[in-house]
């Protein structure tokens, strides 16, 4: 058995000096006086200890995505699990779409895997092939109101049945809100006026877009009886409208990602085209909005940060398809390396949450939002994923470090405090000090329970 000693052990709760136990893949014992107990023995004194860090949200091969083989760079980055968005191809069952985006991940991913469900292609049947989902490990399924004119984009009857069977099944529902037609409204008047850049494709996606769209998933779950997750939350009032909806008693979840923090809208303005990197949806924002969600996830009104990693294969090549037109540009922001160090150099270290709320963030809030029972803690029977992590290390987040695979990351430049000094996926060392130590494949595919958080307090009302 390996014991890890002398370490402080974060969890979303409290800190303490302690040791681990770690017995084959799993976390036998946190304590004290372990030490008879194992023949592998690591000094961690001076260093943090929290959990594996686990992405709820990443595209290796959703929205041109590259695969599995770059999730490398998550490992060094500290993150052992990410839960995928499984594409359905026109004419797929869900579970074969699942079924089928497993096959990608088998045998390449370097962190453990899981998956959410996303419905592209509306059949008569569909919704009936959600009580399917859990035997193909899946809890969460995800629907757009966005990307009109798309295989992604859902019209409200669609939503609402989906909405309505998902609870019968204790799955949850994700939804991408934007308001699609206010968001061809504002193109149209862009294209006119011959506005064309980069940055247009914000302005032609205002908070307000989302905002609206956030109220009108929420109306919908209220009128299927269902819980709700946002996903990528972006915008003050968003966010409040999430919040003021738990307040009042509904089962309403959201999440926020790494770039909404730190990145604005003035690196869509960039020369060069270089703006083009940054185009996601929803869109980078303002200041204001970037408070206002460090406000959010400090209380808890949104209790993950994902990545959103969706690193275009092509890299900036392919965003080049939308030079002279910003409504072709692919959207994709990476950021699977350095959610976690972003999340601890401008959060824990700027001190604007607490260590304890960056474990629930980064870790323990996402594998029980996904539903995944032995992951995101640091605790007696739980797979051995974990992080020593060195506070002490300064550096920059810069591009030869990057394992992302693109030839650019999002966070270029940026502070990095501290750093994942060995990062442990189910008790095997997986990276060392920015590199892949692991064996690459050996990724395990997770399955997830059905009845994730978002059921924790759910009610059934009727309007
Ligand atoms: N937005 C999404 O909804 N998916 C992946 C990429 C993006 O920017
Ligand atoms: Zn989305
Ligand atoms: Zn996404």
């Amino acid at each position: 058995m390996k014991l890890i000693k002398n370490g402080i052990i974060l969890t979303a709760e409290t800190e303490f000096e302690g040791d681990i136990l770690v017995d084959g893949e799993v976390i036998r014992a946190v304590g004290r006086g372990l030490d008879g107990l194992a023949d592998d023995i690591i000094d961690a004194s001076g260093k943090y200890i929290f959990p594996g860090g686990v992405d709820e949200h990443t595209h290796f091969g959703s929205f041109g995505g590259r695969l599995f083989e770059t999730t490398e760079a998550a490992a060094v980055g500290g993150t052992t699990t990410v839960v995928d968005f499984a594409p359905q191809d026109k004419g797929d069952s869900l579970g074969a779409a699942i079924e089928k985006h497993a096959a990608r991940a088998a045998g390449v991913s370097c962190v453990d895997f899981g998956f959410h469900s996303m419905v592209m292609d509306m059949q008569a049947d569909t919704a009936d092939q959600l009580k399917e989902l859990p035997e193909h490990g899946v809890s969460c399924v995800k629907m757009f109101m966005a990307y009109k004119g798309t295989p992604f984009y859902m019209e409200d009857a669609s939503i609402l049945k989906v909405m309505n069977e998902s609870r019968r099944h204790g799955i949850t529902m994700m939804v991408h809100a934007e308001n699609p037609d206010m968001i061809s409204f504002y193109t149209e008047r862009l294209k006119a006026e011959g506005r064309l850049e980069p940055i247009s494709h914000a302005f032609s996606r205002p908070p307000v877009t989302e905002e609206e769209a956030v109220r009108h998933a929420i109306v919908m779950a209220r009128v299927a009886e269902a819980p709700l997750f946002i996903v990528h939350v972006s915008t003050r009032g968003a966010m409040e409208a999430i919040r003021d909806a738990y307040a009042g008693g509904q089962s309403v979840y959201g999440e926020t990602c790494t770039h909404y923090l730190v990145l604005d809208t003035s690196f869509l303005a960039l020369p060069d085209f270089e703006g083009a990197k940054y185009v996601c949806a929803p869109p980078l924002r303002t200041r204001e909005h970037q408070q206002a969600l460090w406000e959010g996830i400090d209380k808890g009104w949104l209790n993950a940060v994902s990545s959103d990693h969706c690193a275009l294969a092509g890299g900036f090549e392919t965003k080049k398809e939308g030079l002279g037109d910003f409504t072709k540009i692919p959207n994709g922001i990476p950021g699977v390396q350095n959610r976690i160090s972003v999340l601890w150099s401008q959060g824990v270290a700027k001190g604007r949450i607490s260590k304890q709320r960056f474990v629930d963030l980064i870790a323990t809030a996402p594998a029980k939002n996904s539903g995944l029972a032995k992951k995101g803690q640091i605790a007696p029977g739980f797979d051995a994923d974990f992080v020593i992590f060195d506070p002490g290390y300064r550096g920059i987040m810069t591009q030869k470090d990057n394992l992302e695979g693109i030839g650019y990351g999002a966070f270029e430049g940026f502070e990095m405090i501290g750093r994942p000094e060995q990062v442990f996926l189910r008790g095997m060392l997986i990276a060392e000090n920015g590199r892949f130590t692991g064996r690459k494949g050996c990724g395990r595919r997770i399955f997830a329970k059905p009845y994730a958080a978002a059921y924790d307090h759910y009610r059934s009302e009727p309007l």
